[in-house]
């Protein structure tokens, strides 16, 4: 039986067209006034005054994830739960071999903490944490296998690699079409002025957190990636991008001609650093995350580069930890485990934060949410627009529909969202995951149908 959702307003990076939207099986059949086309028991569907929007893509979770000797509260069975539920039809993990480990035993591992259990679409990025010359061998393995994209770090002792590495590592990348994004920040200032802090007797304040890792830090390593990148003359992507230095060092790269591609998280565009400083240290050890929420003029700075087309993505670096697993860093806040969870509430946020607003339009929402993930990470056309032959990932918002979010209402195991008491302007109505009705009226009520998602080459 075919689908026609009927008179909703087809959002596309390029546009916002009043239009129906046949569904055959998994996929897009025809947009337009298709009514007349649409056989006798094609199940109609009563969209009217509201968007429908391609799936959105999250291209930055951690599900499953062991930091600082705790597993992230998300595994990929609630963490995907919570996609699905906010609007997210396909999600991109970073698989994480650790040091001295394979790139096929990461995979592997990924696969063991993911298949059967995702409610929506899924893909990895594989992590680079380490290099020599079997690494560089798998990289073959990994495009074989449908992963096209790649992480490296500047930070994180268990992560990091050291500038002649990166090179190299890029340099292998390049040269077999693969992207790879960057965490930026200073290991080794960071280290020093934790030390620092410690000495003068803040290791308990969760405020020492955004004074470890200032902005400047952050753009130091932006700088320091696109430098390498520009050596090797390859693009690159600069994941969780928070403020406007960092920003400058991306403008400086493109005026000399680089092609550097931006994410930026909800939590950069809607929170500020003085949350750090409520007194309550249980709520103030909820915003721990790397890099640290920055200034209200930052988020400024993050919106206009959404509108210029500066920022490519805005997905969510979901690593979510209950309130009891912040509690480790009581007494020290490097033990704070970092991360925070926003899956679930990401397209709710920039919708309210940020088209209700008028910061962005929707056109925009749909690029950085939808169509650029989906052409940065090798989906599209088959995801990130509502297309003939593209899967029938659909979101319908209803601008009407405002609501209040609640961590204890949603589907996250964190328990709490950032964005406890946030009044909503609208919300998710439905969504369809190839074809089938996933969630309806805020319920999941599809199943574990999430497919493995092979991914071609970078097409932005
Ligand atoms: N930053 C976090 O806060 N958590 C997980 C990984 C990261 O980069
Ligand atoms: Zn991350």
């Amino acid at each position: 039986m075919k689908t026609l959702l009927r008179g909703g307003f087809v959002v596309s990076a390029r546009s916002c067209k009043r239009a129906d939207v046949l569904i055959d099986g998994e996929k897009v059949e025809k947009i337009g006034h298709v009514m007349a086309d649409a056989p006798w028991d094609t199940q109609v569907v009563d969209v009217s005054g509201c968007y429908l929007f391609p799936g959105f893509i999250d291209a930055h979770t951690h599900f499953d994830l062991d930091v600082c000797n705790t597993t992230t509260a998300d595994d990929f069975d609630s963490g995907t739960r919570a996609a699905i539920r906010g609007g997210t039809t396909s999600i991109i993990d970073f698989a994480c071999p650790n040091k001295g480990e394979t790139l096929a035993h990461g995979l592997q591992l990924w696969h063991q903490k993911s298949d059967g259990k995702c409610w929506c679409d899924y893909g990895y990025h594989m992590t680079i944490d380490d290099w020599n010359d079997g690494i560089e061998r798998e990289l073959d393995d990994m495009f074989a296998a449908g992963i096209t994209s790649f992480k490296m770090y500047l930070t994180y002792p268990a992560m990091l690699l050291p500038d002649e590495q990166i090179y190299c590592a890029l340099r292998a990348l390049k040269a077999r079409g693969g992207i790879c994004g960057f965490h930026c920040e200073n290991a080794g200032v960071i280290d020093a002025k934790i030390a620092e802090l410690k000495a003068a007797g803040r290791a308990a304040d969760v405020s020492s957190h955004p004074l470890a890792r200032p902005d400047y830090l952050e753009a130091e390593a932006v700088n320091r990636v696109l430098r390498i990148a520009q050596a090797v003359d390859t693009p690159v992507v600069i994941v969780h991008t928070t403020n406007r230095a960092a920003l400058a060092e991306i403008k400086a790269a493109r005026r000399r001609g680089q092609t550097v591609y931006v994410e930026t998280c909800p939590q950069y565009l809607l929170l500020d650093d003085s949350l750090y400083y409520d007194p309550d240290w249980a709520r103030a050890a909820r915003y721990v995350c790397a890099p640290p929420l920055r200034t209200p003029d930052d988020a400024d700075a993050l919106w206009r580069a959404i509108r210029h087309n500066e920022v490519q993505t805005v997905s969510t670096d979901h690593c979510s930890f209950t309130p009891e697993q912040k509690d480790m860093g009581r007494e020290d806040f490097t033990k704070i485990p970092g991360g925070v969870p926003g899956v679930e509430t990401r397209c709710e946020l920039i919708y309210s934060g940020g088209v209700a607003k008028k910061r962005i339009t929707l056109r925009d929402m749909c690029r950085v949410l939808a169509e650029n993930p989906a052409k940065l990470y090798g989906l599209y056309p088959r995801k990130g627009i509502i297309a003939p032959d593209s899967d029938a990932d659909i979101v319908v918002y209803d601008p009407k529909a405002n609501h209040v979010l609640r961590g204890a209402e949603l589907a996250s195991r964190a328990l709490y969202t950032p964005f406890e008491g946030f009044e909503t302007v609208g919300s998710i109505r439905s969504v369809y995951l190839r074809g089938k009705l996933a969630v309806d009226r805020g319920e999941v009520v599809g199943g574990r149908d999430g497919q493995y998602l092979m991914r071609e080459k970078c097409m932005l």
